[in-house]
């Protein structure tokens, strides 16, 4: 892409209505535009990371064997009157009524929409178990939006739901849906932790959301220090054992790590003191088990094996993707801007060009830019008419990973400056050894960014 024919609305001054960094930095990047309390257009900057988001979680989804589909935004009472929920789902539930005086809501979260598809058509236990899950926007009327797309009214959310035959296999699932969460946030370049939670209106007793630590979280939590430590790696693991996901559950929830809603001031007192932790944390995701709760109300029953009918067994798993920019930013960002991690990043390099209209520097750009493009990456090229100060506030800002800047100077003596945007460490080197060194950093980047790139391509084959 080149800047000069991009859409790209950067703000000079600080937004007065932010009051977090993540807020202020999307709004200064040209990502968002609040259109009303809590609702927000993505600017082309901002749903390219969105997409990126929603696409290590397609993949990870597929990797752990569940299944992605799409339902409705708009949802009839009926269903959730079954469910008895329509009542109990109380204000933050936007009701709406069709022309023929139907009551209608904006979807909050989908168990009643696919425990309602379930029960039309699986009958036998024999196609269980089963995952599904889709990535859909939700409102929730809230009644404080605030921090940007932290707390929006409407937001991105990936809502999965498994259907088991017994307690032992949902519990599998859940299992498999923690270990591939792990998994997930990792590529995303967080470090997300599962804690101890409340179940609130999705009910059921097993539950844990995922943290990010921040200042700025709206969650108080407990926790071992030692959790932190922990990380998932690039452990290959089979998502079908139940061993190996039960093994890695264990691994990653028996230290001490509760959100203030399960918080027990004598059990924390077990942990060492030098270990015991009192932070801020973002929730970035939440799975639970509830067992029977819909499937009894809704009458999701199958055929077990002795030929009985038995109501199955189901769990929910969330993750916030819309909400994922936030914490992204919010963990990752200094005082110029905006830090990406490689998983994520709206573009893979940034080149600057410091003498525009100078025909050896344009011409230096031009082929960075072919060979950038020609590996499957994508640059921002800064080919706008704009002192040198300005291009790299603004890269600064947008925070991609990696800066080339060519000019004059250098190519005389046929160098290009290569810039981290994290260390701020720059060397020099021949354009052709920095168009190696951007590939081998994705080539190699955590998880396969290869793959990464492929599906970008499958999954959203319209950008
Ligand atoms: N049905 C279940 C799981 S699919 C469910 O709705 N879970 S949830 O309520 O925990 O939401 C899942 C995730 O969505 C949360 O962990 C959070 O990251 C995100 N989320 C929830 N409310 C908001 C909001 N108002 N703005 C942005 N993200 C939100």
């Amino acid at each position: 892409m080149r800047l000069s024919r991009y859409f790209l609305p950067v703000l000079k001054e600080n937004p007065s209505e932010a009051q977090i960094v993540s807020h202020r930095l999307m709004l200064r990047a040209g990502m968002i535009k609040q259109s009303s309390a809590g609702i927000y257009s993505w600017l082309p900057l901002g749903f390219k990371v969105l997409r990126k988001i929603e696409n290590i979680v397609h993949e990870e989804q597929a990797r752990a064997g569940h299944h992605a589909m799409l339902m409705p935004t708009i949802q009839s009472a009926d269903l959730w009157r079954e469910s008895g929920r329509y009542d109990a789902y109380g204000e933050e539930m936007l009701r709406i009524k069709d022309r023929g005086g139907r009551d209608m809501l904006f979807t909050p979260t989908a168990e009643e929409l696919i425990t309602d598809i379930f029960r039309a058509h699986v009958s036998s236990y024999k196609d269980l178990p089963l995952t599904m899950y889709q990535i859909q926007w939700k409102f929730r009327d809230e009644i404080r939006p605030r921090f940007g797309v932290m707390r929006g009214r409407e937001f991105l959310m990936k809502d999965g739901y498994n259907f088991d035959l017994t307690k032992e296999d949902a519990l599998h699932a859940y299992n498999r849906h923690l270990v591939s969460y792990l998994r997930t946030y990792e590529r995303m370049g967080l470090r997300a932790i599962p804690m101890r939670a409340d179940s609130g209106p999705i009910g059921g007793d097993d539950t844990h959301e995922f943290l990010v630590l921040a200042d700025t979280g709206e969650s108080e939590v407990f926790y071992d220090s030692a959790v932190t430590d922990l990380t998932f790696g690039d452990r290959e693991i089979d998502y079908d054992s139940v061993e190996q996901c039960a093994a890695i559950m264990e691994e990653f929830t028996s230290k001490y790590a509760r959100t203030d809603e399960t918080h027990d001031e004598a059990l924390f007192g077990e942990v060492p003191e030098e270990r015991r932790r009192t932070a801020r944390g973002i929730e970035v995701g939440q799975i639970f088990y509830f067992g029977t709760k819909y499937s009894e109300a809704m009458g999701a029953t199958v055929q077990g094996p002795d030929g009985k009918n038995v109501p199955v067994h189901m769990g929910s798993h969330g993750i916030g993707v819309s909400r994922l920019l936030g914490a992204i930013i919010e963990a990752s960002h200094d005082d110029n801007g905006i830090i990406w991690p490689e998983g994520v990043t709206p573009f893979h390099a940034g080149i600057v060009n410091l003498k525009q209209g100078d025909a050896e520097a344009d011409a230096a750009c031009e082929a960075l830019y072919a060979s950038l493009t020609a590996l499957g990456l994508e640059p921002l090229y800064d080919d706008r008419n704009e002192r040198a100060g300005g291009k790299f506030a603004t890269m600064d800002l947008i925070g991609l990973p990696w800066r080339i800047t060519v000019g004059p100077r250098g190519l005389k003596n046929g160098v290009v400056e290569l810039t981290s945007r994290r260390t701020g460490e720059s060397e020099e080197m021949p354009p052709e050894q920095a168009v190696e060194r951007i590939r081998d950093i994705y080539a190699g980047h955590k998880h396969g960014q290869h793959v990464e790139m492929m599906a970008n391509r499958s999954f959203h084959t319209y950008i």
